[in-house]
């Protein structure tokens, strides 16, 4: 049976995801087109972009145990608050998460199993691969599923005083100076003080945590130095009959990976990591020393730990040459048959076919003034008396589905006597595969416009 029956009409009380029934609220938001993208799994697919990069990780850290196939469908309090969010955190809001319902959700990030992996599974070093969920803008580089992974490494008191770490940090630098391709900096506020530790839980094994944090640091550039290691450089694979790229000969440019400080509530101390790949930095990825709380819940708060969560979808598209996030979706063989598994190449773009563009506009609604103050995010957006762009955006990519490219706010204008904002928004329609005609894109304009007036309840111009 498939793993996912039809959500119910809007009507029902209720919503069926994954056979089985939950009562619909206020939060409800989950669409029939996002829950239809969970049967995709495109990071299980080793000759799939997304796919071929999860392997490099996983054949890289070969005693992690992995974990790539668990329910998207979670509880609000996996995804928030076994991970310390606060009430009031933003990433919460209705408007930026895909709610079943108040209690239920589709995870927004991997981290959302960290906590009931080391719990349930007793697992203290593992990967959690998965499709990840976030309403968001529409754009070359947004795409409201995209996928992470998370590792997590803990250390018992004992690994932590046998030398442990300092081994597995010697085998892994290594590798990273027989490469020679990683460089790393570090921001001044990285790099000049101390880490900010957990102050209940660090302050008798700082030095611990600093180790620690030592092998997160390391781990972390091997990582990198794994990953473009594997990149296809035509002039030697051309020359040499072994097509093993990990032996390539050709000695890569050295990668540039910087730390930055973070902040994450399930970290402390926290830091981000980019890494400058032709010119740009790009984001990779979050990390820090896991919770003292969380490790306690896992039944190991003897532990110290680290977490590190990737995004899989930029670092794809600047390694493999993707221009657009929802190539990675495509079914057209012209995409899927230029990948190979355990292979980073160029993908060769086929012909770009003509965008159509349409504009549309409408008055915001009248400003509110909410008076009381509330720990609920959500709280002052009854529905009709305030614009959220993501509900606007999500509209737009439920009618047009992958025939829209990018939406942008190209005019926003005050009426000088009432006061009212007006917004126009551009909509690229465009497909990846094939000519769209004016006259279908005209229907589905109707749609939308019909749908922002009746649904959003907005005033068009
Ligand atoms: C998180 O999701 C944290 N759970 C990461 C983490 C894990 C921190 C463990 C500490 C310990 P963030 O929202 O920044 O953090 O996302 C992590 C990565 O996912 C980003 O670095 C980026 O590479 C990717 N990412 C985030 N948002 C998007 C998006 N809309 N589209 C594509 N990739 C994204
Ligand atoms: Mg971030």
């Amino acid at each position: 049976s498939a793993p996912i029956s039809p959500v119910s009409s809007d009507s029902s009380s209720t919503i069926t995801v994954f056979d089985k029934e939950y009562p619909r609220d206020d939060y409800t938001n989950v669409t029939p087109s996002i829950l239809a993208r969970t049967q995709r799994r495109l990071h299980l697919n080793p000759a799939h972009p997304l796919g071929i990069l999860t392997h490099i990780i996983y054949d890289h850290f070969p005693h992690f145990k992995r974990h790539d196939a668990l329910s998207p469908v979670v509880s609000t309090h996996a995804n928030f608050d076994s991970l310390l969010f606060p009430p009031d955190h933003p990433g919460r809001s209705r408007h930026d998460a895909y709610y079943v319902n108040r209690t239920t959700m589709l995870r927004s990030h991997t981290s959302a199993h960290e906590v009931e992996v080391m719990r349930d599974h007793g697992h203290r070093a593992f990967f959690v691969a998965a499709d990840v969920y976030r309403r968001d803008e529409i754009d070359a580089t947004h795409y409201p599923v995209f996928h992470q992974i998370e590792g997590v490494r803990t250390f018992s008191p004992t690994e932590l005083s046998d030398g442990t770490l300092t081994r597995e940090i010697a085998e892994m630098q290594a590798f990273i100076d027989r490469t020679g391709i990683t460089r790393t900096s570090e921001e001044p506020a990285v790099r000049d003080n101390p880490p900010r530790l957990q102050p209940e839980h660090h302050s008798a094994r700082a030095a611990d945590v600093a180790l620690v944090l030592e092998h997160l640091k390391t781990s972390l550039n091997y990582w990198v130095a794994a990953i473009f290691s594997r990149i296809a450089h035509p002039s030697s694979s051309s020359s040499s009959s072994s097509s093993s790229a990990s032996t390539t000969a050709v000695a890569p440019e050295p990668i540039e990976v910087r730390w930055i400080e973070g902040s994450f509530p399930h970290t402390t101390p926290s830091f981000e990591i980019e890494i400058k790949y032709q010119g740009q930095w790009l984001e990779v990825c979050g990390c820090g020393i896991i919770q003292q709380a969380m490790l306690k819940a896992g039944g190991i708060s003897d532990h110290i730990g680290w977490a590190v969560g990737f995004g899989l979808e930029r670092l794809a598209m600047v390694l493999f040459n993707i221009p657009d996030i929802r190539l990675f979706w495509s079914e057209d063989p012209r995409f899927l048959d230029q990948f190979q598994p355990g292979r980073i190449n160029r993908f060769v773009p086929y012909s770009k076919y003509p965008p159509c563009l349409k504009d549309i506009s409408f008055w915001l609604p009248e400003p509110t003034h909410p008076t009381a103050t509330t720990t609920d995010p959500d709280a002052t957006a009854v529905a009709g008396t305030e614009f959220h762009e993501n509900d606007f955006m999500e509209l737009v990519r439920e009618i047009a589905q992958d025939l829209v490219e990018d939406v942008k706010l190209v005019d926003s204008f005050k009426h000088p006597k009432t006061g009212r904002m007006s917004h126009c928004y551009r909509i690229v329609y465009r497909s990846m595969d094939r000519s769209v005609t004016n006259e279908e894109i005209n229907v589905i304009q109707e749609e939308v416009r019909t749908r922002v007036a009746n649904q959003l309840g907005l005033a068009l111009r």
